[in-house]
């Protein structure tokens, strides 16, 4: 299935090959019958949701409505193996720094509170008392914005909701979340272009649009059960046109796993009418060909009295179209040819495509997110939907497809570091206290504090803080003068083994298992990309009877660091989760009235966009186009022998979680040390493929930065750009390579040179 040329896989998404992906993850960590029980129940009304994606859970779901990487990611959280008190003893924490992170988190599920002991060099097992009163004294001894409270996406809005609560309870806003290396770039941009931080698409939206435009999202691997609403609109003539450097398979053909006849007869669909190959960085300059192309169709539309342009729609919602669309007129083709690495004729009939379609989906991930000028990669996204009116009407939207599984909905219950975007004066009637209106620490500033010493406590509630983030070499050093880490986690992983001078590692339930309080089973609740709320309730035995759950150890922590207040009853909260969303409820009322009830509405509620109702909460009040300030998004200058490094997802990982070294969609099997490269590229460098080299930072900054032993891979990809697996290759960012917005890490163009 893989030409010979260059690696790549030639089959379509979806297939044998997704369930063969399955088998291999349930051979190795097939825990009991019981699983195809969840696996059934997995993202249906009144089962679990999914702890993969954040693609939302459809009213009319299938039989089985998971996917390959979906059924992967249950099956990794309720495998059979356990991390023990006894593993701990016979290795040091030094020793199992050398191991990989898929072997790492192949010990299993943690199954008892761990303290990290410095004499020994191990973790021994401790209560939960003794790690919940450890923690609060020393909490209690600092100053409160010397504490960072990381997120990552995944725990539940009710948690989500008690943990920021608690920063803000003990005085700080340092509430980043895995949002700020991810999505952040959305939330900053959307919500000062079109005054909502989210995106505008729902999923009825696929049904009727014309053409869906793609830049920079792996669906097949990242959001597979997006497949399916994909090849029902091609089936209905729908046209897909994608911008990605890379040919990535789901986005080129797949086969419905759930459907027998495509199944027995092989039929594939072909799912992008157009597949453009942009260089990395290159977005900006291609949506400026693109708008290019529509205005010079409106000229000539102009001319008997037609408009391309919905002119009506500029004119009564929108600001600033002049200066736009004086820049795309002022712009050449041969600049943009140059900046996006595309020719003039394939832009041309994208743009036509775009002309042509009454309704337009646009459709965005990692690859607009995360440059550093990401802002702008989004801003020209924007301004092309505007053009003809592609926001606010059904059909319709500016689509970002959100990560983890609840990190949109963490935001929406308070995790922010921008005091701004939480209703802290309803906080401060609710809980009786005075809220700090200070800004708090992104990811990148909390790095910076750390760095410096500023930073002193480090609790991370669920994620892999330590691997996921830029830096990582001189971050491992700086995070172990911290005075206090704290890891609530259900596996083990490398940020546990990079200790402050207190440690622990508290384990929780997973989503998957019950969870059992006072007053019985609880419910959790999540959102989707499309701002949908769903409940969740597991029934599988957790994997250990010493497990918390993820409220009830942030209970525990926060009860040990506060002093008593009448209106803070943690004890009651951990007993019921109904009154956590009460509280939801009172904070939001306009979105979640009547929570308790609506909480497992089929395929969710809807807790609305006001930019969906073309209601513009801008500056202007309206949607605003801008004028990007550069063609390239990658933010460093060209020079000989400096390639643009991508750090991609295999399709065997969830972020830092490696289930395998299967790439099946790359067709790169065995191994995640490539240096990913086209033949052209290879050969100009005086490399063979099979060569063994390594890379070294080239950034402005001079610093040294390596990774080696990376095999050379021939690949399809542009002149220039080459491409390798994250987080392997994080220690290669600069900590301030990111978006100037936002401060998202710029993981998508890394200034490299190749050393042999
Ligand atoms: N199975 C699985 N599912 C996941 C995850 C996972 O790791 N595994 N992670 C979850 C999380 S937290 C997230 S945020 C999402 C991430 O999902 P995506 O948003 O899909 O993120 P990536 O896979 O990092 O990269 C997306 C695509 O951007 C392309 N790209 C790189 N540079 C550029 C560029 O300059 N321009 C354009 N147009 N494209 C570019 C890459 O080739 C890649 O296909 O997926 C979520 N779902
Ligand atoms: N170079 C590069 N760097 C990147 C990216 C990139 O594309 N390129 N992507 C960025 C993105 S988009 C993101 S979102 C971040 C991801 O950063 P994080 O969200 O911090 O990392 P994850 O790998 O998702 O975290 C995995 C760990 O979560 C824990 N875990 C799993 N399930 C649960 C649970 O239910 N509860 C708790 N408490 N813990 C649990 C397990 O211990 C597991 O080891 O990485 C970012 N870093
Ligand atoms: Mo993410």
């Amino acid at each position: 299935m893989a030409d010979q040329d260059t690696l790549q896989y030639d089959g379509p998404a979806g297939g044998w090959g997704s369930l063969r992906g399955i088998t291999r993850i349930f051979g190795k960590e097939w825990p009991s019958p019981g699983v195809l029980e969840t696996l059934a129940r997995q993202n249906k009304p009144g089962g679990f949701m999914c702890v993969s994606c954040a693609w939302t859970k459809p009213a009319h779901h299938s039989a089985f409505e998971f996917c390959e990487n979906g059924a992967k990611a249950t099956l990794w959280e309720q495998t059979t193996r356990r991390c023990t008190p006894e593993f701990f003893a016979n290795h040091t924490v030094t020793d199992l720094k050398d191991w990989t992170d898929h072997d790492l988190e192949q010990t299993g599920r943690l199954t008892h509170p761990m303290r990290f002991d410095h004499a020994s060099d191990r973790y021994v097992p401790c209560s939960w008392e003794e790690a919940f009163e450890g923690i609060g004294r020393e909490l209690k001894a600092l100053d409160p914005k010397s504490a960072v409270f990381y997120a990552s996406g995944r725990a539940s809005l009710e948690t989500s909701y008690l943990y920021a609560l608690f920063g803000r309870l003990y005085g700080h806003n340092n509430l980043p979340d895995s949002s700020n290396m991810c999505h952040e770039t959305t939330s900053v941009a959307l919500k000062k272009i079109i005054g909502a931080p989210v995106g505008t698409s729902v999923y009825e939206d696929f049904s009727t649009c014309d053409a869906i435009f793609f830049f920079g999202q792996n669906t097949g691997s990242n959001s597979p059960r997006f497949l399916h609403p994909l090849q029902d609109a091609v089936k209905r003539g729908c046209r897909i046109v994608t911008f990605n450097p890379v040919r990535e398979r789901g986005l080129e053909a797949m086969i419905n796993p759930q459907s027998p006849t495509e199944m027995l007869t092989g039929h594939e669909t072909r799912i992008s009418s157009h597949y453009l190959q942009v260089k990395a960085g290159g977005d900006i300059a291609a949506l400026l060909g693109l708008c290019k192309h529509v205005l010079a169709k409106d000229d000539e539309a102009k001319r008997d009295g037609r408009s391309v342009l919905d002119r009506d729609f500029i004119k009564q919602h929108t600001h600033d179209f002049d200066a736009f669309e004086q820049l795309v007129r002022q712009t050449s083709w041969q600049e943009i040819e140059e900046h996006s690495g595309l020719t003039r004729v394939a832009l041309e009939e994208a743009g036509q495509v775009y002309v042509e379609a009454e309704r337009v989906i646009g459709i965005y991930g990692m690859g607009l997110t995360q440059q550093v000028h990401g802002f702008d990669n989004i801003g020209m996204f924007v301004n092309l939907l505007l053009m003809k009116g592609n926001i606010g009407r059904d059909g319709t939207g500016i689509s970002p497809v959100r990560g983890h599984s609840n990190v949109q909905g963490q935001r929406t219950v308070g995790i922010s570091e921008k005091p701004e975007l939480v209703p802290l004066d309803r906080l401060e009637d609710m809980f009786g206290f005075t809220a700090p209106r200070d800004t708090g620490l992104t990811t990148v500033d909390a790095c910076h504090g750390i760095m410096k010493g500023d930073v002193k406590a480090f609790i991370g509630l669920g994620g892999n803080f330590v691997r996921a983030i830029p830096e990582q070499e001189a971050m491992e050093a700086a995070w172990q003068r911290m005075r206090l880490t704290v890891q609530i986690a259900t596996k083990l992983n490398r940020s546990h083994l990079i200790n402050g001078e207190i440690a622990y590692l508290l384990p929780c339930l997973g989503r998957s298992e019950e969870d059992l309080q006072e007053s019985g089973p609880q419910i959790v609740t999540i959102e989707d990309t499309f701002s949908c709320i769903h409940g969740s309730i597991a029934r599988r035995k957790p994997a250990s009877e010493h497990l918390k759950s993820e409220l009830a150890i942030v209970a525990g922590l926060a009860k040990a660091t506060l002093p008593p207040n009448p209106k803070v009853l943690w004890d009651e909260w951990v007993s019921d989760y109904s009154k956590v969303r009460d509280l939801i409820e009172q904070t939001y009322p306009d979105q979640f009235h009547d929570f308790n009830k609506r909480v497992f509405t089929p395929g969710g509620f809807y807790r609305g966009n006001s930019a969906r109702e073309r209601i513009w909460k801008t500056e202007s009040g309206r949607a605003e186009f801008t004028v990007p300030q550069q063609l390239s998004a990658h933010g460093f200058a060209n020079a000989p022998g400096r390639y643009r490094l991508i750090t991609l997802r295999s399709n065997d990982q969830f972020n830092t979680t490696v289930y395998g070294y299967s790439d099946r969609l790359r067709g790169i099997e065995g191994t995640r040390s490539v240096l990913l490269i086209n033949p052209e590229d290879i050969a100009a460098a005086g490399l063979k493929a099979g060569q063994v080299v390594g890379l070294a930072s080239d950034a402005e900054d001079g610093r040294k930065r390596y990774i080696g032993g990376l095999t050379v891979t021939p690949f399809d990809l542009p002149n220039g750009c080459i491409g390798g697996y994250y987080p392997e290759l994080n220690p290669l960012i600069p900590l301030d390579h990111h978006d100037k917005a936002s401060k998202t890490p710029a993981a998508k163009a890394v200034p490299v040179r190749i050393v042999t």
